[in-house]
């Protein structure tokens, strides 16, 4: 960790490293270094294939705001003594960006004004781009948060992964073949001129929203995957990491509840930032983006299943398959709160 940072020259030769939790895709350091705190970030170059990519999305943003007087905080990376925004090492890439003074992150959702803030935060992401053709940004996923192609990918893990696994997910695969008709609503959507490409994150989890000491929303950071996108893949990842009380890791699916006041609180922050951008198509979408946004996720996590892990990795044997039944679980209970 030490020889990349010198790669940001003297300031940094007696910097401090500590690992904060992460996700399950990259690695996050806090430096501390002449003063000065900085985030470090390990991006797995197995799933950003390109990572340049990312550095030349956020370049084009970043040019956008300034081009158009905005003050909306975009987290850039600082850049090497060399002028690279990216480091690149035999075990991946690294980056560097600044830490922002007195902000803090949360882990866990715990009252519906936090919801609110960070729909607002997410929304004011987008709405800052409205004027900015999203289509200039390069993918730096391909097929990211593309429905048809997740359902593919299963069907596909069906036909070669694992025959013992799948001999015993019978149940698990009822399930998913009967919300199939998701898949369809998704392809409806997206050839309807309504719905339109925007700046979207992907990847909305509370995590990366900065908050202040009083929990008020500043930013949002890890714009690894920000792409082309629909505002239902955004707002539909903060309804599947923000409603309940339990994350994708909980084993015990009796505390999978949906929280409504919280439902509200996503719409009304994201639909608060986002002033008059959403169509009137859009504005009724808002439930089908939870429903999308779950049951892709209980997809990813069934396939991995089936395909022995190979992408999300296992902490115990049936690691991934309880991750796919907590979230079929999840869409269950989506379904049942009635709001459209
Ligand atoms: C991955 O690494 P993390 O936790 O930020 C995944 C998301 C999933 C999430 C599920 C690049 O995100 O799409 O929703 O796991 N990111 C990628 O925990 O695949
Ligand atoms: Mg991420």
């Amino acid at each position: 960790m030490k020889n990349i940072l010198l790669h940001y020259g003297s300031p940094f030769e007696n910097a401090t490293l500590e690992l904060l939790s992460g996700g399950l895709i990259n690695q996050t350091w806090k430096v501390e270094a002449s003063g000065e705190s900085f985030i470090l970030q390990r991006i797995n170059h197995h799933v950003f294939s390109d990572p340049q990519r990312i550095a030349d999305n956020i370049r084009l943003l970043a040019d956008h705001l300034n081009s158009s007087n905005s003050n909306y905080q975009l987290i850039a990376p600082i850049k090497t003594i060399k002028g690279a925004e990216l480091v690149r090492e035999a075990d991946g890439y690294f980056r560097l960006t600044p830490f922002v003074k007195n902000s803090k992150t949360i882990h866990v959702v715990e009252t519906s004004a936090q919801a609110y803030e960070a729909a607002f935060q997410f929304g004011q992401f987008t709405q800052a781009f409205s004027k900015f053709n999203a289509s200039q940004l390069q993918t730096t996923i391909p097929d990211f948060h593309n429905l048809k192609f997740r359902y593919k990918q299963f069907l596909d893990s069906l036909q070669n992964g694992n025959t013992q696994r799948i001999q015993s997910c019978a149940k698990e695969i009822k399930e998913i073949e009967r919300y199939h008709f998701l898949v369809d609503q998704y392809i409806s959507i997206i050839h309807n001129p309504a719905f339109k490409l925007r700046v979207t994150h992907h990847d909305t989890k509370i995590s990366n929203v900065l908050f202040d000491g009083s929990d008020k929303g500043i930013c949002v950071i890890d714009l690894d995957t920000v792409m082309p996108g629909y505002f239902f893949s955004d707002v539909g990842d903060m309804m599947r990491t923000y409603l309940a009380p339990a994350n994708e890791e909980e084993k015990d699916f009796t505390k999978i509840e949906v929280r409504p006041d919280y439902y509200h609180a996503i719409v009304q922050g994201y639909s608060d930032a986002m002033k008059d951008e959403l169509s009137k198509e859009e504005n009724t979408a808002f439930f089908f983006a939870g429903q999308f946004l779950i049951y892709m996720q209980a997809l990813r996590f069934l396939t991995d299943y089936f395909n022995d892990d190979c992408y999300y990795g296992a902490r115990y044997e049936h690691h991934n398959l309880t991750r796919a039944q907590n979230q079929l679980q999840l869409l269950d209970q989506f379904g049942s709160l009635k709001i459209r």
